[in-house]
């Protein structure tokens, strides 16, 4: 591919890294293999906790706002390379430029908030029921924090957890997907450029990168090291990775599948709701975990709206991610593809009428999987349970609000929602108690595309964890109450007396 040599170099990405291992790495563009890597042994997973832990007992004492000076370095690194690292993601994932683009400034952003923030890890004073006492909560570094990442977003689910992490006085180890190590490699480059430029005060094994599959994973996950594991993906991963870290009383964030919904009502801006759809359904291929995978339309706009939106999915420019004028890029694999005719297949079953599907561009790219994203309609009543990591929308029809609330609710996952009305009062029922059960719950806005401000993540089998903005950065510090008598009695809380007469 002529553009990745130039990728490699201007991120530092030699032979050393990217030949000579065990782990090919191939470019879902045209399923070419673009590197072998070397993947780490359980040995060195085993060694690289113990550095983590080295480096944490260093870290945890540099002052948080000097911690934050690190990141702000690294923020600006990014900037710097942003358009070589984005087109590495691209190149890796086959997202389209834009948003490899996209999934760096996602970086950037989270740096800076990350910099901010480590002037901001606050801690509450609390009135104490005894005289002369005070009490406060300090929040400590818990201690290294291990981050597994899944392909689909390479890196700026790993710069959430690190940038947070980092500041609050945590090294990290991460363990991107075995699909997407490249991109990987290159954050670690550009961050240990970061550790160089910020001088002594940042320790030897702040942050490593471990290589390999499931097994290496595991290493990580069962290793008391780890007071905290992150892990994005599957809900099956994360069904495996909870309670095995879990039986060691160890914590986890979890952010893993979605089956995610948008409302359309009757008095919706069709425009808006439009472009919300259209970018939430065929962006990245279907293959966020925030994808829009159901719609419900209200019945008196359903046939204009869906006529419409097959239209536009007819006209989708499916092609090479590189290409400026892509929208859709390709899948990640042929399993993926698989897994999306399957899905197509079962649909079809049950009574849903698919329009588009299948491969595309097979002649020019026989080993990529480009597939026309799918758009199926279906029977009243029914729902889709599962997540399908590839661009089908299932449509459904609605009467009622009240209904197409509890349908969109009525699956397992619970991580994004959206619903497109001008009307207040549908507008609050659905953010209120009783409406959306997600994480998520957006009011004219699709239901993909976050910004970093926000607390991310969602309930029940989306695994309830919260990365990013607002208050997540609790999870990467220990909780500490400290009361302090500074009296010359001890009297004893809730009135005890003990021993002594007064
Ligand atoms: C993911 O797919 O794992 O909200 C993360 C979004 C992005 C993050 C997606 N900011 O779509």
């Amino acid at each position: 591919m002529k553009n990745a040599k130039k990728i490699f170099k201007s991120l530092g990405l030699d032979k050393k890294v990217l030949q000579g291992g065990d782990l090919p790495v191939y470019s879902p563009i045209d399923g070419a293999e673009i590197a072998r890597v070397k993947k780490h042994t359980a040995e060195e997973a085993q060694q690289m906790a113990a550095h983590a832990v080295d480096a944490f007992k260093v870290w945890r004492s540099v002052p948080a706002p000097r911690r934050g000076e690190l990141v702000r370095i690294f923020g600006n690194i990014l900037r710097d390379n942003k358009d070589a690292l984005g087109a590495l993601v691209t190149l890796e994932c086959g997202k389209i430029l834009q948003e490899g683009l996209g999934e760096v400034q996602e970086m950037i952003d989270i740096c800076d908030f990350a910099v901010g923030l480590s002037r901001q890890l606050y801690g509450l004073t609390i009135t104490s029921e005894r005289p002369e006492h005070k009490m406060r909560e300090i929040w400590q570094p818990i201690g290294p924090v291990g981050i597994i990442s899944a392909f689909n977003f390479p890196v700026a689910v790993w710069s959430w957890n690190a940038a947070l992490a980092l500041v609050c006085g945590d090294s990290v180890v991460w363990k991107p997907s075995e699909k997407t190590p490249l991109t990987a490699l290159a954050c670690q480059k550009l961050f240990e450029q970061a550790c160089e430029e910020f001088g002594d005060d940042a320790p030897e094994y702040l942050s490593q990168v471990m290589i390999g599959e499931r097994d290496i994973g595991e290493i990580m996950v069962d290793d008391t090291a780890y007071p905290l594991i992150s892990a994005t993906g599957s809900t099956a991963m994360g069904r495996a990775v909870g309670p095995r870290v879990a039986q060691r009383f160890g914590k986890t964030i979890l952010e893993l599948g979605g089956n995610n919904a948008i409302i359309i009502a009757s008095s919706a801006d069709l425009d808006l709701a439009f472009q919300g759809v259209l970018f939430g359904a065929v962006g990245t291929c279907g293959q966020r975990c925030t994808t829009t995978r159901r719609i419900f339309v209200h019945e008196s706009i359903y046939d204009q709206f869906v006529v419409r939106l097959k239209g536009a999915y007819e006209n989708l420019s499916i092609g090479n991610p590189l290409e400026e004028r892509t929208l859709v890029g390709p899948l990640i694999d042929e399993q993926a593809y698989l897994a999306m005719e399957d899905a197509l297949n079962r649909a079809n079953m049950d009574g849903g009428q698919v329009t588009g599907g299948g491969r595309a561009l097979a002649d020019k790219y026989p080993k990529g999987f480009y597939v026309k994203p799918a758009i199926v309609e279906m029977p009243g009543g029914s729902n889709v349970q599962e997540e399908t990591f590839a661009p089908i929308l299932y449509v459904f029809k609605y009467t009622v609000l009240v209904d197409a609330i509890k349908r969109q609710n009525s699956v397992p996952q619970g991580l994004s929602s959206a619903i497109f009305t001008k009307d207040i009062q549908e507008a609050e029922i659905f953010t209120s108690e009783a409406g959306s059960d997600c994480g998520i719950a957006n009011v004219n806005i699709g239901t993909s595309g976050a910004e970093i401000g926000g607390a991310f993540g969602g309930e029940k089998e989306t695994g309830g964890g919260r990365e990013s903005g607002s208050d997540s950065w609790k999870a990467y510090m220990r909780r500490m109450t400290s009361t302090v008598n500074y009296g010359n009695a001890l009297p004893l809380a809730q009135g005890i007396k003990f021993g002594e007469e007064d």
